[in-house]
Parts: structure tokens; sequence; C-alpha cells
């Protein structure tokens, strides 16, 4: 019997479910549910369809996009940030899903199950997906150590791109194809990192890595992840700009550098004092043809007092000051921040506060307000040059699966309302009335459905008149249907 966490799984995987309902005034109801029957899932009718004005409908204008990290666990149970997230992103990247001790139980073994879900999430709600990250030296599995070692590792590297590369083949609008090779401090050739990767196989798995990327998805940008460059470590910056020119010019497929921007705002002062060489970091990138993506921005409030005005305008002007330099540079073609709201920011583990206050390192607080660095985003996006292509459109935008049939037929007179529907195979199917606040009514029928069609009698005597929402789902599918109750 499928759990609980099934059904909410398909909830969340559509832009219709009870959340979007609770939150939003009735005529905005209706036009989600006109939406959840538009099977198209496009971005642009997703957003159009919501009337959506958060960043990425701003980024958007400028043929730029705007997105967050986010994680399966988040998006099931937290109503109001689900919503937030799919009314500020065009684009979303997994926060774990997709990095090997999730993906990777074992040596032989794959989990498609929460990159699955992070996947049909965002195609249900018109969203792209960056993936990240296919080679890495942290979040290894505890396998790892024990089973690969240089006779083999090329393979399990290249096994592993083809796998997953292959099986979100068409949905990756950009693979982070190698993360934060660079670690000139670890005094190794060419300023590279002394990761596993690197102890096993040498600098050639950077190569190797791109290489099975692009062979299993074409159409996805390949990127290279770094963090580390707005500073003044030109020792870094030299050995980053070094590789992606050696990567070039042996025709490696590498479209982006992907810049994390975790940034300090306690760092204002120096950030500013190295602007300038942050720009020509930029610039040099670009003339070597690549574009760049910001992402993994926030900003630590670490070293700034207590009180949230000084932090929220400290951090919002970093954020400033970080976009006048990157939304400039016309090779920058999207923004995506390492988390939506403080609420979930990782920052309060792996760096928190000396007064353990929690971190507002992000665009909006833990109740999904909009604050300081949300609006110097906005300010920036509108400020911006147009970019001259829309490098989004590159995702596939396919039509969801088709829906079960789902006809709900009323009968004033009588108080009564037919709701019939068709299945193609069998399923467990939970069948509920909600109201506009997304509050469930009444359960009608919580079991297995054979096959065909079926019909149920609600009677609505008892209910106050008014618009309702009829919601059939399974743990593979959820269809809705708008009920104007009448006596
Ligand atoms: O934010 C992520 C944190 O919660 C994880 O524990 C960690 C290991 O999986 O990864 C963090 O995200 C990192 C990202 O994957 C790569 N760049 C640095 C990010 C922050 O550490």
């Amino acid at each position: 019997m499928p759990t609980r966490r099934d059904f909410m799984k398909v909830a969340a995987e559509t832009a219709v479910g009870t959340s979007i309902c609770a939150i939003l005034a009735e005529d905005v109801f209706a036009m989600a549910v006109q939406h959840a029957f538009e099977a198209d899932s496009s971005k642009a009718s997703t957003h159009a369809a919501f009337g959506l004005d958060g960043l990425h409908g701003e980024a958007a204008k400028k043929k730029m996009f705007f997105g967050s990290a986010t994680s399966e666990d988040r998006i099931i149970s937290d109503i109001p940030y689900r919503t937030a997230l799919v009314k500020e992103c065009g684009i979303i990247v997994p926060e774990y899903e997709m990095k090997w001790d999730i993906m990777r139980p074992s040596a032989t073994t794959y989990n498609f199950a929460d990159a699955d879900f992070m996947i049909n999430f965002a195609r249900q709600n018109g969203l792209a997906v960056r993936g990240h990250t296919l080679c890495w030296h942290r979040a290894l599995p505890s396998w790892f150590a024990s089973t690969v070692n240089s006779r083999n590792a090329a393979q399990f590297l290249t096994e592993h791109i083809a796998t997953v590369c292959g099986r979100y083949k068409g949905r990756i609008h950009s693979w982070d194809v190698v993360n934060e090779a660079i670690e000139p401090t670890d005094r190794q050739t060419n300023g590279l990192r002394n990761s596993p990767w690197f102890q096993l196989l040498g600098e050639s798995y950077i190569e190797t890595a791109f290489r099975a990327a692009h062979q299993a998805d074409p159409a996805a940008i390949l990127v290279y992840n770094e963090y580390g460059v707005e500073f003044d470590d030109t020792i870094r910056t030299d050995a980053i700009v070094n590789l992606l020119r050696r990567l070039k010019a042996r025709n490696v497929p590498l479209h982006a550098l992907g810049v994390q921007g975790h940034i300090r705002a306690a760092d204002k002062a120096k950030f500013a004092a190295n602007m300038q060489r942050f720009r020509t970091f930029l610039r040099e990138v670009a003339t070597l043809g690549l574009s760049i993506i910001i992402t993994e921005l926030d900003c630590d409030d670490t070293g700034l007092a207590s009180s949230i005005t000084t932090r929220d305008e400290g951090v919002g002007g970093m954020y400033g000051d970080y976009c006048s330099v990157v939304m400039n540079e016309p090779a920058v073609i999207g923004i995506i921040t390492w988390g939506l709201t403080d609420k979930y920011t990782a920052l309060n583990s792996t760096n928190p506060r000396s007064d353990r206050l929690p971190q507002r390192p992000l665009p909006l607080d833990a109740n999904m307000v909009r604050k300081n660095a949300w609006y110097a985003l906005e300010y920036w996006f509108k400020n911006t040059m147009q970019r001259p292509r829309q490098t989004i459109t590159s995702v596939a935008e396919e039509r969801v699966a088709p829906i079960q049939r789902l006809r709900c037929i009323p009968n004033t007179q009588q108080s009564e309302c037919e709701i019939q529907f068709t299945l193609e195979r069998s399923e467990d199917v939970l069948l509920r009335l909600v109201d506009v606040r997304g509050q469930d009514v009444q359960i009608l029928a919580q079991a297995r459905f054979e096959a065909g069609e079926h019909r149920f009698m609600l009677n609505y005597a008892a209910f106050p008149i008014g618009t309702y929402l009829c919601i059939l789902q399974s743990p593979s599918f959820l269809v809705s249907e708008k009920i104007l109750l009448q006596k």
C-alpha cells in the first residue's frame, strides 16, 4: 500500500496541490486549476498562468535565469516554501540528491528515487534543473575508498556519468561536471587539488568526465564549478583560467564556468578592493568563449552584529556589490542562490554564528518574506543588459504524462455531484474534496481501484456553497477538477 509520503510526493510534484490553494486567492486558484488541465508544463505557461512576479520573472526579461538549490524533504513538507520556490525560481538544483553519496548506495547499484523526484517536481512545475555534481572530492560514498583504485577509477567515473547523465538526458539545463578541482595549497601540478580522483587518475579525470557527460547528454550545458575567485588570490584564479584554457585547447566539451559565489558580508571592504580583479577574471573566462553561471550564491553574516536590520542591510549590500560586478559581465547568464530562504541555509551547520542566532544569508527570510538581498537581485535583473540569447530553452519541455480523466457533474436540485474517473491501469487511489484554502472537506475514497471507469455520488447538502477542488491522486499522478457547489 502506498504511504502518505507517496501521496504527498505526487501533490508536491504538481503546481496545484493543496499547497497552492492554501495560500492563493480564489481567482488564482481558478487559474491554477485551469493550469492543471493544460498538460503543457512549459515554463512560460506556468509563470504566465500563475502571474508570477518573482526573481526569475525579472531575470527572464533579460534572457537570464534565476533559481536556487533545494531538496526533496523541504519540497514535500513545507507548503509556503514550495510555493515561494515555484514563484521565485525558473531553475532548481538538488542540494544533495544527485551527489554520489545519495545516488550510489553501493559500487554496483544506483538510487534514482530522490533525483527522479526532483526532476519530476521541476518538470511538472515548469522549472529547469541543474545537475550537481558528477565528479567531486566530497560527498563520496563510504565504499568508495576501499573499492575504487587506479585500475578501475576511469571505468567507475565514466560508467557513473553515462548512467546518470543518460537517465536524465534532455532534462538537465546544465551539469556541474567537475566540482572544485583546483586547490593550489595542495601543491600538486597545475594547482590541482589532491583529490581522490586526482590521486587515482591524474589531471586526465577532468577531461574524461566532460567527454562522458557530453556523450551521454549532448544538449546539456557542461560546467566546471569552482569557488574562491572573488578575492585577491590570483594564484587560484590563474590556476582556474589555465585549467579552462587547457581544456578548451584540447576541444573538451566545456561550455561554462560555474562561480559558486559563497561570500561574507564582513568581507565588504576586501571585496571592494578586489572588484577590478574579479571583473578581469570574469572577462578572461568569457574570452575563452565560455558562459558563466553564478551557481551557489549566499552571503555568510558571521562577523556582523546580531541586529537583524544590520545583518539584512549588510547582506543585501554585499549582494548589490556582487551583482554590480557579475551582472555587468555579459557572459554571466544566470544566478542560482544556495537555498532560497534562511530557513534552510546550510551555513548554520557549516559556519554557525558565535551568538548562535540563525544566519540570514539568502533572499527570503525564514517566513518567505523578501529581504534586502532579494531587492538587490531584483534591482540588478531590472538594470542589467539583455543577454543575446535565452539559454534556458535548451531544456526539453515535454508534455506531462496524459492525465487520468476526472469529471464532476453537480446536480443542484439534489445537492449531489457525480464524480467520474477513468483509470488506465489498476491504481491505489485517494479521491478527496478540498476547499479553496486547501483544507480537506471530505475523503471520498482511499482504496485500490481497477482499470476502467468509476463513479461516485457526493451529497453536498451540508456543505457551504462555493468553489471546491476535487483531487484524484495516486503515487504516480494527481489530477483535479474545480467544482462550483450551489443549492
Ligand atoms: O550545502 C551542502 C551541504 O548541506 C552538504 O552537507 C555538503 C556535502 O554534500 O554540500 C554542501 O553544498 C556544497 C556544494 O555541493 C558544492 N559547493 C560548496 C557547497 C557548500 O559547502
